[in-house]
């Protein structure tokens, strides 16, 4: 089968014909319909985040259950299905009290050492990275990280649900937990940002800031239920968002992964609010916090992963919102694109003019 392979930190995605092993145990081979670009592949590809070449990345997917291990329960061929990087094994207390995101052994969603690789060429093992490997014509995933989808969902639609969706929205009401009434900021307008106002708006956010450095995005940010929108390029982030709060905001989301966003993130709370930082920095990257800042402003900050999500409860949620018509979905796939464009979608990304490409052709 066709798959864009990383062979070297840096080096781009290569279009190469690799082998895709039978299903096992409770493996699902899908054929891949559509696969989002998040940024975090493009920060997968660049550095070392503990997954190395030859790598098959791609977290983001959506497709058609082709064939199904001998102990799969809960999927059968043809079933729309959409997959995750969340793994988790779902016997472990996190698991049990519903924490999934926090389960203990994920590596039970993996093929033990030893085991013939999910993925290879020429006879030498070929990473399937997160347990999705989506830049591919077809995955082996375990059914933990599969969750079944109506099929009156776009495929393309339906990918972004995998990551964009749930980390976005997730972050806002899952792990901020923000309140009807209350005051938001996202900085950072792209495929998760634009979950962020989102999920802030169905929570029922009195106000949602968006900024962002391009226009376009923030536009966009409009069509997603951002009432007001700042332009960081122009204007003091901070101070912009203390001037429209009357001082500052209940809950800030960071959501590019960069030290000044996310010391803005907190500079822009109000008394006793909440800067859930979502991004991924670099290795180098370090923020400064004022304790006296936490003391006396009662001040919180967290780091916010996969949104605290539950994705065999979020995504069939977050789906039926958007078959209902009140989760946007549709303006985040800002292109439908074929597997050999990934190189050149994710310099767009760099720029920050799409929200998410999604690979269709594959
Ligand atoms: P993206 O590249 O689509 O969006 C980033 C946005 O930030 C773009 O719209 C940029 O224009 C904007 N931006 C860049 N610099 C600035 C700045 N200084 N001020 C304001 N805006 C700026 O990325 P994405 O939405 O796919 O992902 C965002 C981050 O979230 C990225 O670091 C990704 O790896 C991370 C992520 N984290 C999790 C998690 O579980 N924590 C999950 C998924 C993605
Ligand atoms: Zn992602």
């Amino acid at each position: 089968m066709k798959a864009a392979v990383v062979n070297a930190f840096g080096g781009g995605f290569a279009v190469e014909d690799i082998e895709i092993d039978e299903p096992r145990g409770r493996e699902v081979l899908v054929d891949i319909k559509a696969s989002g670009l998040c940024h975090s592949d493009l920060h997968f590809s660049v550095s070392n985040f503990g997954m190395e070449p030859p790598m098959v990345l791609g977290h983001e997917i959506a497709g058609v259950v082709a064939a199904i291990g001998p102990d799969v329960t809960e999927f059968s061929v043809g079933d729309h299905v959409v997959g995750s990087l969340v793994q988790f094994c779902g016997a472990c207390q996190a698991c049990l009290s519903g924490d999934t995101v926090r389960c203990a052994h994920p590596e039970a969603t993996l093929r033990a050492p030893g085991e013939p690789p999910r993925l290879s060429r020429g006879g030498e093992p070929v990473l399937a990275a997160m347990g999705t490997a989506g830049f591919a014509e077809q995955a082996l995933v375990h059914e933990n990280q599969l969750v079944g989808i109506d099929h009156a969902v776009p495929f393309a639609e339906a990918s972004v649900l995998g990551c964009g969706t749930i980390t976005g929205a997730g972050a806002a009401i899952n792990s901020a937990g923000v309140r009807p009434g209350q005051t938001v900021a996202v900085i950072g307008l792209g495929g998760v940002g634009l979950n962020v106002v989102s999920g802030a708006r169905l929570a029922g956010a009195a106000r949602v800031i968006g900024i962002d450095l391009n226009d376009e995005k923030l536009e966009l940010a409009r069509a997603f239920g951002a009432t007001d929108v700042v332009n960081g390029r122009n204007v003091d982030a901070v101070a912009a968002v203390q001037e429209l709060t009357g001082g500052g905001v209940d809950h800030a989301f960071e959501v590019i992964g960069r030290q000044e966003t996310a010391m803005q993130a907190i500079a822009m709370l109000g008394v006793g609010g909440t800067a859930s930082l979502i991004g991924i920095h670099g290795a180098d990257s370090k923020i400064e916090l004022d304790p006296n800042d936490f003391l006396r402003w009662q001040k919180k900050v967290q780091g916010v992963y996969m949104g605290h999500a539950n994705i065999k409860r979020d995504i069939p949620f977050y789906a039926s919102l958007f078959l209902q018509g009140r989760l946007n979905l549709t303006d985040l796939v800002s292109a439908e694109i074929a597997l050999g464009d990934i190189d050149e979608a994710y310099e767009q990304l760099r720029t920050g003019r799409t929200a998410r490409s999604v690979i269709t052709r594959f």
